[in-house]
């Protein structure tokens, strides 16, 4: 991970910083070990039956391809979020934590094979985007329909004796309609064609990475640990959805930021928010300095000279160290909601999430 060693160097702190890397390596060998047992569990426990021997090895294809090789920061976050919270946990509820960090992989997968159609991406994880392939196409949706069940067949093999298994399946089909909800804003920006700027405000651009974002990459992670440590307290999960909402925000202005201005060969995937008109981080900051001459028409098409010069205008503008001021404020800001609002739950585990992104570059 980037950002503690980097953190830790900058206070002096080698030492501290090498045994950070060695232990979350090991969690996250001990995590990726899980997945094929997963897999293979899901070619004998779904529907099973020899006629269907074909579509299982196309899906056990599927589930190859598009889950595991990610960051895994959501699906880590779980099992170390758990670890966090319970004192001295057996192995058994290592497993769980570790097959329930799994799921929200799962639910990645199944969210990232649709945001890629609809984005009309190209690259992702360093791969062709699945409807992308040869073969595969439209069939994509099919595929993506099939990841999001999975989630279901796993949660019931593993957890359906669980007293809390209605919240671990109630909080996966909450938060898929949330995203569903906030992927709705991002694809509907623009009420009147290309050129309308006016939903490009601030405002909406908190509400649509709140919902589209932040909800399922932070939120989700850690309510989910804290169902399987049996905290089911309101309140505490109120504020702890809190700080996290404010974490997820600082990490799609990041998203968006990497999308225009980092190597595709360490994010994986090329950028098209400039091409897709998305109501991005970067366009937002953009129009509310810049002035009517650099508001020509080069927004929002398929045109890679004109993508080109919106990138230039980003320059101009300095955006590059107005983001470096908000990565450094949000870190300040999050270290303030975590002491203000995490009440007794162990800031650690707000702590090492915001660590694991700070100033991320992939
Ligand atoms: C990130 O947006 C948001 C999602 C991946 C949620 C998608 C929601 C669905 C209901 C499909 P993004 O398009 O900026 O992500 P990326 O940059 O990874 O393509
Ligand atoms: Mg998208
Ligand atoms: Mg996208
Ligand atoms: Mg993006």
């Amino acid at each position: 991970y980037h950002a503690p060693g980097r953190l830790l160097t900058t206070t002096g702190d080698q030492r501290h910083s090498i045994e950070r890397k060695t232990s979350s390596s090991r969690d996250q060998a001990y995590f990726d070990q899980i997945f094929p047992e997963l897999v293979n569990g899901l070619l004998t426990n779904g529907l099973h039956y020899a006629e269907l021997q074909e579509a299982n090895q196309w899906f056990k294809k599927v589930c190859e391809y598009n889950v595991p090789c990610g960051k895994k920061i959501r699906g880590l976050t779980v099992q170390h979020s758990y670890k966090c919270l319970v004192n001295k946990p057996n192995q058994d509820n290592l497993h769980l934590a570790g097959i329930l960090g799994w799921c929200v992989e799962w639910f990645q997968s199944f969210l990232l094979v649709a945001d890629d159609i609809m984005d009309n991406s190209i690259t992702r994880r360093g791969k062709s985007c699945w409807y992308r392939r040869e073969g595969v196409g439209l069939k994509a949706i099919n595929d993506l329909l099939y990841l999001e069940n999975t989630i279901y067949v796993i949660l019931k093999k593993y957890f359906s004796t669980k007293p809390y298994y209605v919240d671990l399946m109630e909080l996966f089909h909450e938060t898929a309609l949330q995203t569903i909800t906030g992927q709705c804003l991002d694809l509907n920006t623009t009420p009147s064609g290309r050129l309308d700027f006016t939903y490009f405000t601030l405002d909406r651009y908190h509400t649509i990475v709140k919902w589209k974002t932040a909800y399922y990459s932070f939120c989700l992670p850690v309510a989910l640990a804290m169902y399987m440590a049996e905290i089911t307290d309101t309140k505490t999960h109120g504020n702890a959805r809190e700080i996290l909402l404010r974490m997820g925000t600082y990490f799609q202005v990041q998203d968006d930021y990497l999308d225009c201005f980092s190597d595709p060969e360490l994010t994986g995937k090329i950028g098209t928010d400039i091409e897709d008109n998305k109501c991005s981080w970067l366009v937002v900051q953009a129009l509310a300095k810049c002035n009517d001459e650099q508001r020509k028409d080069n927004y929002g098409q398929n045109d890679s000279a004109k993508v080109s010069k919106v990138k230039d205008l980003y320059i101009e503008l300095g955006l590059p160290d107005l983001y470096q001021q908000y990565e450094d404020e949000s870190y300040k800001q999050l270290m303030e909601l975590i002491d203000k609002l995490s009440g007794s739950l162990p800031k650690e585990m707000f702590v090492a999430y915001m660590n694991r992104i700070f100033r991320r570059q992939r």
